[in-house]
C-alpha cells in the first residue's frame, strides 16, 4: 500500500478566489501579522481580529474548488486509505471537493473557540467579542484558527505520516511558516519521493527531489493522473 501524504498552502485555493498571504498583493500586504494572526494582538484588538475573520469566512463561503482541489479528492477515492491531505488552509475547499481524510492543521474559519475554556463549536457567520461561549459562559470567543505562538493541531498524526509517507507532495505553501516548512525535509530523509508543485520557487524548493512549476489547477490534475 502507497501512502501519499499531502501538504497544502494558500496556493491550492487560489485559483477559488481566495488570497495567498505572502505574494504581493497577498493577506500579509494588507494586515499586519502582530495585529491579526497573534493571541497578542487579540488580546489588544480582539473586534479587529473578528472583523478580519469574519471578512474571510464571507469570502470562503462563496469560494468554490477548483480543478486542483477535485484532482487531490479523485486521488483519494482510487487510492482508499492511502492519501492523508495536511492543509494549512482553514477554508473548507478540499471537504467541499470530496476529500474526507482532511486534517487542518492551522485550524477552520466555520469553527469556534473559547480562548478561555478551549471549548469548540460551529462558528456564526459573523463572530462577536459579546458572544459568550456555549459551556463556561465567558466572552472570550475566536476563531478556531492557529495563531503564530500557539502550536497547531495534529501534530500527534502528522509525524508518524512523514515518517510512513511512500510520496510527499507540498502544493502552493511558500515554506515561510514552521512546522509546515519543514515537512518536505522531513519526509525526504525518512524515504518519502518528494514532490513540490508550486506557481514558482519556494523557500523549502532545495528539499523536494521533484518540481512541478505552473497553476496549481493544472499541474495538480497532471501530477494526479
Ligand atoms: C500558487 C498559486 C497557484 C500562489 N498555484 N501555487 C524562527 C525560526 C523558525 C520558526 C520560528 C521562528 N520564530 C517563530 C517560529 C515559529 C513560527 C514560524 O514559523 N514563524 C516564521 C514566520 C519564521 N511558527 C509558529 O508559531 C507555529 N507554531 C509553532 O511553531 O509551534 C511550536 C510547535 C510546533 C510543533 C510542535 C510543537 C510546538 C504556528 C504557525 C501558525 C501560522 N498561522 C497562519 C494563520 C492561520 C489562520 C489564518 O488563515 O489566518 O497560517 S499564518 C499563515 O501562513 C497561515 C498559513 O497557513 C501559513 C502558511 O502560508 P502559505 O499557505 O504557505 O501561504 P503563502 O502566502 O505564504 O504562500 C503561497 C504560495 O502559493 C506561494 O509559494 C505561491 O508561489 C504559491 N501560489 N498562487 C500554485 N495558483
Amino acid at each position: 500500500m502507497t501512502k501519499i501524504v499531502i501538504l497544502t498552502g494558500a496556493g491550492i485555493s487560489a485559483e477559488s478566489g481566495l488570497g495567498t498571504f505572502r505574494d504581493e498583493d497577498g493577506l500579509w500586504a494588507q494586515h499586519r501579522i502582530e495585529d491579526v494572526a497573534t493571541p497578542e494582538g487579540f488580546a489588544r484588538n480582539p473586534a479587529l481580529v473578528q472583523a478580519f475573520y469574519n471578512a474571510r469566512r464571507a469570502q470562503a463561503a462563496e469560494a468554490r474548488p477548483n480543478p486542483a482541489h477535485v484532482a487531490l479528492a479523485r486521488l483519494e477515492a482510487e487510492h482508499e486509505g492511502e492519501v492523508l491531505v495536511i492543509t494549512q488552509n482553514v477554508d473548507g475547499l478540499h471537504e467541499a471537493a470530496g476529500s474526507r481524510n482532511v486534517l487542518h492543521m492551522h485550524g477552520q474559519l466555520d469553527r469556534a473557540l473559547c480562548h478561555a475554556c478551549g471549548h469548540r463549536w460551529p462558528a456564526p457567520d459573523e463572530m462577536r467579542i459579546e458572544d459568550a461561549c456555549p459551556d463556561c459562559g465567558r466572552c472570550q470567543t475566536r476563531p478556531d484558527v492557529v495563531w503564530f505562538g500557539e502550536i497547531p493541531y495534529g501534530m500527534d498524526r502528522i509525524d508518524p505520516a512523514l515518517v510512513e509517507a511512500d510520496i510527499f507532495a507540498a502544493i502552493g505553501t511558500s515554506g515561510n511558516v514552521y512546522p509546515a516548512a519543514a515537512y518536505g525535509q522531513h519526509a525526504r530523509r525518512m524515504g518519502a519521493h518528494t514532490v513540490e508543485l508550486n506557481l514558482e520557487v519556494s523557500t523549502a524548493s532545495r528539499d523536494f527531489a521533484e518540481h512541478r512549476r505552473g497553476p496549481a489547477s493544472e499541474v495538480v490534475p497532471l501530477w494526479v493522473e
